[in-house]
Formats: C-alpha cells, sequence, structure tokens
C-alpha cells in the first residue's frame, strides 16, 4: 500500500482527507504519527507559499511523500481578509470564536458580505518536481451564527446559492462542495492517472 502523510495536526482535516485519500489505496500518516518534527513557522505570504514550505520541511525530514495544504477565508470587503491569517485573525492561540466575533464586528457596517474559502495543495513526492492544486467555496459572511458541524469560520459562512451555513452541512455533503473536498478531489484525480 502507497503511504502518503498529510501535513497537519487539525483533526477535522485530517478526517476530511482520509475520508477521500483511503477508498484510492493510500495509507494516510498525519502527524501525529510521529513523535518529533522540526517546527514550521506558516510565514508565507500566499497559501501556495505556505502549502510549499510544509510539504518541503516535512517530506525532506520524513523522507516521505507529504501533502500539505493551507487554507482560509477570504473577505472582499476586508481587502482579502484574514486570508492566510485566518486562524490566527484574532491573535496568537484564539479560538475559532474569537475569530468568527472579530469577523463579524469588521463586517458590521459592510452591504457586500461576499467572500470565499481557499485551498491550495502541495504535493511533494521525493525527486519529483511539487505539484499544486487549487479551488474555492464562494459564499457570504451571515450577521448570525448557524449549525454545529464544521470548524472554523463555517457557522458565520452562507454557501452561495444554497442559503445554507456551512456549519449546517454534513462531513459528506461539505466535502462534496468545499474548497478543501474539490481540490482534494483534484488531487485523486490526478494520483488516479
Ligand atoms: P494546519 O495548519 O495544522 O493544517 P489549521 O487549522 O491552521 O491547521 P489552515 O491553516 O489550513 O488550518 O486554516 C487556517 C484557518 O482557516 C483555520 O484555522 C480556520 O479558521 C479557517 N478554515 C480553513 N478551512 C476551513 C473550513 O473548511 N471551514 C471553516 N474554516 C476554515
Amino acid at each position: 500500500m502507497k503511504e502518503i502523510v498529510i501535513a497537519t495536526k487539525n483533526e477535522h482535516k485530517v478526517i476530511e482527507m482520509k475520508k477521500m485519500l483511503e477508498p484510492i489505496g493510500y495509507k494516510v500518516l498525519t502527524l501525529y504519527d510521529f513523535l518529533e518534527l522540526p517546527e514550521i513557522i506558516e510565514d508565507g505570504e500566499t497559501f501556495k507559499e505556505n502549502a510549499y514550505k510544509k510539504a518541503i520541511t516535512l517530506s525532506k525530514y520524513l523522507n516521505k511523500d507529504v501533502i500539505a495544504d493551507d487554507s482560509g477565508l477570504e473577505v472582499f470587503a476586508l481587502n482579502n481578509e484574514p486570508g492566510v491569517y485566518s486562524a490566527r485573525y484574532a491573535g496568537e492561540n484564539v479560538s475559532y470564536e474569537d475569530n468568527n466575533k472579530l469577523l463579524l464586528k469588521n463586517m458590521e457596517n459592510k452591504t457586500n458580505r461576499k467572500a470565499r474559502f481557499v485551498t491550495t495543495i502541495c504535493l511533494y513526492r521525493l525527486d519529483k518536481d511539487p505539484i499544486y492544486f487549487e479551488d474555492y467555496l464562494v459564499g457570504e459572511i451571515a450577521k448570525e451564527y448557524k449549525g454545529n458541524n464544521g470548524f472554523g469560520y463555517d457557522p458565520i459562512f452562507i454557501v452561495e446559492n444554497f442559503n445554507k451555513h456551512l456549519a449546517e452541512y454534513s462531513l459528506e455533503d461539505k466535502n462534496l462542495i468545499s474548497h478543501r473536498g474539490k481540490c482534494v478531489q483534484k488531487l485523486i484525480n490526478y494520483l488516479k492517472e
């Protein structure tokens, strides 16, 4: 069985990505499977830079093929913020709730509430050039919270054309439409070729 490491400790991502990679014959390892890892500071200015940095650092350290993703939320009325700062929008070591609160506050007077989730994946295989995949989920920032599923900004993100908050989707349904789900699907199509 082919082994691949997904470069994340985010349990939600682990579940989402395993569910898609295992059926096509991959043994999926995560950062929880290794005792020692190099520290990687995600200080890139783009999702692509961060994904590449995570992937190359871990692949060289572990001597394994690695998939690294970087994702975030871009809000048009806020000059595409929080963007690469999505995890720490309200500061270091903050909760999803802290970030959501700050975002709703910053959106108080905005009429254009358009936003999109972005995922960039870097597939870094030993002795091969890195390959990138990117996808989006377009929608709007809500004015109130709804739904108990998912994570991060899901409760305040309304999916375009469906008028439903992302946190109201089951994991399976989210994977079908989400930035990361579609991006992993592109990666899988590539790996299947
Ligand atoms: P790793 O870097 O360990 O993978 P992370 O939680 O930092 O985990 P990202 O850098 O990819 O994940 O994402 C940054 C933030 O963007 C994340 O903390 C969420 O707040 C937000 N985000 C990303 N994907 C999301 C999703 O599907 N739904 C809601 N929020 C999401």
